[in-house]
């Protein structure tokens, strides 16, 4: 009883101030994207008993690596064209800016453990595909291993039945199968940038509320240093060979001790090209509020592209911190000092 009286205690002071909650000082904090109650709680267990950010947001991440967050993160989750699932993961230390990350590595389970191999062990900021599978595995990762499941392959063998629709072609033929594709002659040139800005806004999202593919996390440890990390298997049904906004520092994720952290979900293809993570922390360290920042992040990023579905969440050094989000309703979660236990905060678009 004493626990649901401080829960809707703490609704009621989180939606006063807008989404945007306040907790001075007070260290260890866990922010994740979406409800993955478990990571977050991992990432508390270790950065509590002790851990550094760096190592709590590996456990974080790597329990949703391992218990496949919302069907799809990690290992077994979405397939690209191929029916194969492969992996992009980051992590960064806000304390040093060090970043490590692996991008469309295949045959390896432990995505954000292999991110933290090249941080650790090479002067490298990313790895990639095959080459990054086989660092992975020289450096004690265990591989190589199918990434497929039960799942994804009967996700794959009924969007194989749907004509490989929907896909991330465009511009292509032929348009009704699965290929092989060719450039289409018909493409249309044009320099008018309101034609442009209408075909952009037009195009659907692949990225949707029951196919996340991604968690992205924030510590803050005991000491006040800050880490973030991102483990994705990307878009489904990406084409072979696509690497996305996961492992790139400043688009899914990006810390910096002397201002805070930013975490990121959505279309990848699109939100990379804007570097909202970056743009977050920099808005905050120029004089921002968490919530303005995010929002003025995901703002720059729908001016563009009205029809992006995406989020990011934002935290001050403080442990500040706050949500926006666009084409869908977001929610991130917070394990803090106080809290008995994870709490999920909602973000209206
Ligand atoms: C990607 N950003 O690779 C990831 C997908 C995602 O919620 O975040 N989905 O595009």
């Amino acid at each position: 009883m004493a626990a649901i009286t401080r829960l809707v205690l703490f609704t009621l002071i989180s939606l006063a101030v807008g989404h945007e909650v306040k907790h001075a000082g007070q260290y260890p904090v866990v922010v994740s994207t979406w409800p993955f109650l478990e990571a977050v709680r991992a990432a508390w267990g270790a950065v509590n008993s002790g851990f550094s950010a760096l190592d709590a947001v590996v456990e974080g991440c790597s329990a949703c690596e391992e218990l496949r967050c919302d069907g799809t993160v990690g290992p077994g989750g979405s397939p690209d064209e191929n029916g194969e699932t492969t992996l992009d993961a980051m992590v960064m230390n806000g304390a040093t800016m060090e970043v490590g990350a692996v991008a469309a590595m295949r045959y390896v389970r432990d995505g954000i453990r292999a991110a933290r191999l090249v941080m650790r062990h090479t002067e490298h900021t990313m790895l990639v595909g095959e080459q990054a599978s086989a660092f992975a595995i020289s450096m004690g990762l265990p591989g190589p291993a199918n990434l497929s499941s039960a799942e994804s392959m009967e996700k794959w063998n009924k969007w194989k039945q749907n004509n490989c629709r929907p896909n991330f072609w465009k511009n292509i033929q032929p348009t009704g199968s699965c290929g092989p594709y060719h450039p289409s002659h018909k493409v249309q040139k044009t320099c008018s940038m309101d034609n442009l800005v209408e075909h952009i806004g037009a195009k659907s999202s692949h990225v949707g509320v029951h196919n996340h593919d991604t968690i992205s996390m924030a510590v803050i440890d005991k000491t006040g240093h800050i880490a973030v990390g991102t483990s994705t298997n990307g878009a489904t049904f990406k084409i072979p060979g696509r690497v996305g906004d996961g492992p790139i520092a400043g688009s899914s994720a990006y810390a910096d001790d002397e201002v805070g952290a930013c975490g990121a979900t959505g279309d990848g293809d699109i939100m990379m090209r804007f570097l909202p993570c970056y743009q977050a922390v920099e808005s905050m360290r120029m004089g921002m509020e968490p919530k303005q920042a995010a929002r003025d992040a995901i703002q720059r990023i729908a001016r563009k592209y009205p029809g992006f579905v995406g989020a990011v969440f934002a935290v001050n050094k403080n442990g500040v911190h706050a949500g926006a989000c666009h084409g869908w309703t977001f929610q991130y979660s917070v394990r803090r000092p106080g809290m008995e236990d994870v709490e999920v905060f909602t973000v209206l678009p």
